[in-house]
This record gives structure tokens, sequence and C-alpha cells, in this order.
């Protein structure tokens, strides 16, 4: 699986763990210049930084960083951003085998409408930027009606490789374009590829109203996908269905049995193992949210 963020970040990051594995006390100057570039690796997934967690799930919070790499990987989770309180920590968690983060179960019980920082490594190496989450009703946050933020972008091949792979393309309204050949590529969203996933964060949190919560703005031509709905960005995802979704597809939230979610998680259904073509996957343009939360007792 290519993981988009770090296509090439991940190159250096193998590079420089190969010259640079006696522990970080041993390090040169230089070395210790090469060990930030291992940090983007080790980013916050969830919360993402600046994120939140939903108030439901303090009392049993759930941290996660990409992994690409699969190194095992040291958390701290902090009261403060100055490191005088330290809440709890953990050393050397391991990335389970089927995905592509690690996530942390800290034992600790979190209070709604605080905010939390917290940071990680891969054991012996340095530690990644500090990032802060706000534990929160998510039915109080408001933003567009609209995907908002790109959590986790992954391809399995690169049918459709070349210029439409920017995730943020799905973001805000809807805004694709052009006429699609190699020379003119078209603008304005993002193809999946074969077996493709795009995860993001809505501006405002959706909520099961009468009838389809969720519109999929797809571009091109029709394609097979099938759509989750999640508390976190991790999820657990429940799935709103799948639809041969053409120019639009509308998703029922009230079928994964979630009153509310804030992330949703997009999968092109095809087999990686399909003829590759310069149309190849799910074109999303935009994800709109139809009905969302706009009082905190919708999250309860
Ligand atoms: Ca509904
Ligand atoms: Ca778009």
């Amino acid at each position: 699986m290519r993981k988009w963020y770090w296509g090439s970040i991940s190159i250096i990051f193998l590079i420089f763990s190969a010259c640079a594995d006696g522990g970080i006390e041993e390090k040169s100057g230089l070395e210790q210049d090469m060990a930030k570039y291992e940090n983007p690796d080790i980013g916050a997934l969830s919360p993402r930084n600046g994120g939140y967690m939903d108030v439901n799930l303090a009392a049993t919070p759930t941290l996660a960083v990409f992994n690409p790499n699969g190194s095992t990987i040291d958390f701290e989770l902090w009261g403060d951003s100055e490191f005088t309180s330290l809440l709890t920590s953990a050393k050397k968690v391991g990335k389970p085998a089927d995905i592509t983060y690690t996530p942390w179960m800290p034992r600790a019980t979190l209070e709604a409408g605080f905010t939390y920082y917290w940071r990680a490594k891969p054991t012996g190496g340095g530690w990644s930027d500090l990032y802060s989450f706000t534990v929160q009703n998510l039915c109080d946050i408001g933003g567009i009606p609209w995907a908002e933020y790109v959590n986790e972008f992954t391809t399995k091949r690169a049918c459709d490789a070349i210029v439409r792979q920017d995730p943020n393309q799905a973001l805000g309204s809807t805004d694709a374009g052009g006429y699609i050949s190699n020379s003119k590529p078209g603008s304005g969203f993002v193809s999946l590829d074969w077996s493709g996933a795009l995860t993001v964060e809505m501006g405002k949190t959706v909520r099961n109203g009468p009838g389809a919560d969720i519109r999929v703005f797809e571009f091109v031509s029709s394609e097979w996908i099938e759509a989750f709905a999640g508390p976190s960005e991790i999820g657990p995802w429940h799935s709103m269905g799948v639809r041969f979704c053409g120019d639009s597809c509308d998703f029922d939230l009230g079928r994964t049995g979630l009153n509310y979610a804030r992330y949703i998680r997009i999968e092109d259904l095809m087999s990686p193992l399909s003829v590759c073509h310069a149309t190849a996957g799910a074109d999303i343009d935009a994800i709109k949210a139809i009905n969302y939360t706009s009082n905190s007792g919708q999250c309860g």
C-alpha cells in the first residue's frame, strides 16, 4: 500500500534510519537534523492535530499516529503544552498487521472542554511535534456543510497517479471541471484509483435526519463506491451502503445505527487487479452534509 502523504519523505526516512541507528544520545548534529525528517512519518492521525475527540469517547480514548514503516511507537499524553503535566505514557507500542497506523489507548479519562497535548516517536528516534486536540461534543462544532479536512488517503496502485492524486480536491463545495485526457487532466477532484480510500472530517457534524444525510459528488464517470461513517478519524467504520455512483450519490446515516458522525470514509470497490486506464477508480469532487447537527443534544 502506498501512502500519499509521504511518498518522498518515506524514502528519506529509510536512508536516515540506516545511517542513524545508534540511539539518539549518540547522534551527531547532522544526524539530529536528519532525525527531524523522521517525524513527518509519525504524524497525528486521530485526533488530527488541532482536531477533536468526541466527548462520548473520552472515558476510553484512543490516539493514533501514521506508521507506514511499522516501527514500535512511544507515546506521551500531556495536560499542558509546557511539559509540566504528564498524564500517561507508553513505550514500544506495536502496530497491528493489517493497518498503516498505530493506535494507543492511554489509561486516562479525559474531560469535556479541555485541550490535551500528545506526541509520539519511533522507539529510539526523535519526538514528533507536539499535537493538540480538544474533547468536544461534536454536535456543537460549526463549519461548512462539506468535507473540510483530509484525514487519510491511501491508494494501492498507480493506475491514475499522474495528476489527480491531491485529496484536498475533495474538500469544500463542488468545483470539478475540464475535459479528461492525458494532456487536459481536468481539475477539482481526486482519483481514488482502484481500491483506494479517502477519509475526511466534515465541517459540520452529520446527523441522521429524514432520508439521505450525505451526498458524494463524482466526476468523469460512474464507479462503485462504499461510504462509511464513524466517530473518529479511525472509525470504527459503519457502512452506509454501496452505490454505483454517477454525478452524485446519496447515503443514509440511519442505516448505520449512528445518530451522528463527523468522519466519512469513501472506498473504491474495484479490484486492485483491474485493468489500468487513465480514469481508473472513483473520482471524488466533493462530499456534502445534507442533514447536520445544530445543538449539543443531538449527540446524546
Ligand atoms: Ca437519514
Ligand atoms: Ca472538488
